[in-house]
């Protein structure tokens, strides 16, 4: 019985070492020495291959090494076949630090700033209280839920919306498509945090856009695919937004020359905000081996129906 590691390498070697540690008798092999492919009943993917159940036909579990499940095809899976996403607490910590930095710039014009300092300009831009600015949270999960926390004590006045609605001190919660527009009506400062999926692909577009206050300001970290980005480049000539913070673009990296790389209204990110840390993933993982093991229910298994 063996469990492979298919992502970055440098962090396979990190799994390994601890692996080592706590779980001595687990046969872990990191891609593309997979040894005997019957012998692989556990994968830890970020892009797995196509053909995955061809070539590892005893695979009793698949986990997603990243907080997502949208690189997968999961069409192609076996209806049977369990999917675990990754949840745990290191993931959970980079984005609430990146999307607090992300609220807090946004709020404190810093890339006006940035920009008068390239061009000695030295002018104070009025400072606006937290609580006169309103910030909406797209998604609230694991990732939008705890950002939603960090965000209150700043006096920031917190919403999120969510298809079912999550109660979160301080924070207003909407629910489902019908409270999208009084959702967004209300946002000074939306961010993406929600999955991919096919009810949520290119929903920031220009309708979305418009229903925001004129001059909002956007953070997507969520999926370059959320982002209609044609239409972010119209909404910030227009006005409509006033900035962004972008950790993920479509595709990744952004194509040469693509005018996201140099407009002055926007930050781009190589999609960082926020990174599976070997140390505590291999604790869930091993949790979710003995889970699956003892058939009781796995942490992070994903809803093939819902595809989160
Ligand atoms: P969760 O599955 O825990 O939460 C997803 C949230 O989105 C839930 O609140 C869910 O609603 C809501 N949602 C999903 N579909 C809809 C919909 N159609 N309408 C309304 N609400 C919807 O995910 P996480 O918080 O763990 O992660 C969110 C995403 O963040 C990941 O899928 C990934 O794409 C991205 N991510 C980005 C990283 C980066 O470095 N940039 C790092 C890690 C993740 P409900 O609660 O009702 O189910
Ligand atoms: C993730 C990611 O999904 O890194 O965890 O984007």
């Amino acid at each position: 019985m063996a469990l492979l590691y298919k992502s970055d390498p440098a962090r396979g070697a990190e799994w390994a070492a601890i692996l080592a540690q706590k779980a001595p008798d687990l046969s872990f092999r990191i891609w593309p020495e997979i040894g005997d492919p019957a012998d692989i009943r556990y994968f830890a993917a970020w892009m797995p291959p196509d053909d995955l159940m061809t070539q590892f036909p005893n695979l009793e579990l698949l986990i997603s090494v990243g907080a997502g499940v949208d690189h997968f095809d999961l069409s192609k899976l076996p209806p049977d076949l369990p999917v675990a996403r990754m949840v745990e607490p290191g993931i959970v910590d980079g984005m609430v630090e990146y999307v607090s930095m992300a609220v807090l710039s946004l709020h404190r014009d810093l890339i006006d700033y940035v920009a008068q300092q390239r061009a000695e300009v030295w002018k104070q831009i009025r400072v606006r209280p937290a609580s006169t600015r309103r910030v909406g949270v797209l998604g609230l999960g694991m990732l939008g839920e705890a950002c939603c926390r960090m965000l209150v004590p700043f006096g920031f006045q917190v919403a999120g919306w969510s298809r079912s609605g999550r109660d979160i001190d301080g924070v207003t919660s909407f629910a489902g498509t019908d409270a999208l527009p009084e959702f967004l009506a209300r946002t000074d400062i939306l961010v993406c945090l929600l999955p991919l999926t096919d009810e949520t692909r290119g929903m920031l577009n220009a309708e979305l856009f418009a229903q925001l206050p004129k001059g909002a300001k956007l953070v997507n970290s969520g999926r370059g695919a959320h982002l209609d980005q044609d239409a972010l480049l119209a909404a910030l000539d227009s006005g409509q937004i006033s900035a962004a913070v972008l950790d993920v673009t479509s595709p990744e990296p952004l194509t040469t020359g693509h005018p996201l790389w140099s407009h002055p209204r926007v930050l781009v990110t190589p999609h960082i905000a926020s990174m599976t840390q070997p140390e505590t993933a291999v604790e869930v993982v091993l949790e979710n081996l003995r889970r699956h093991h003892a058939g009781e229910p796995l942490i992070g298994l994903v809803d093939r129906q819902r595809g989160y």
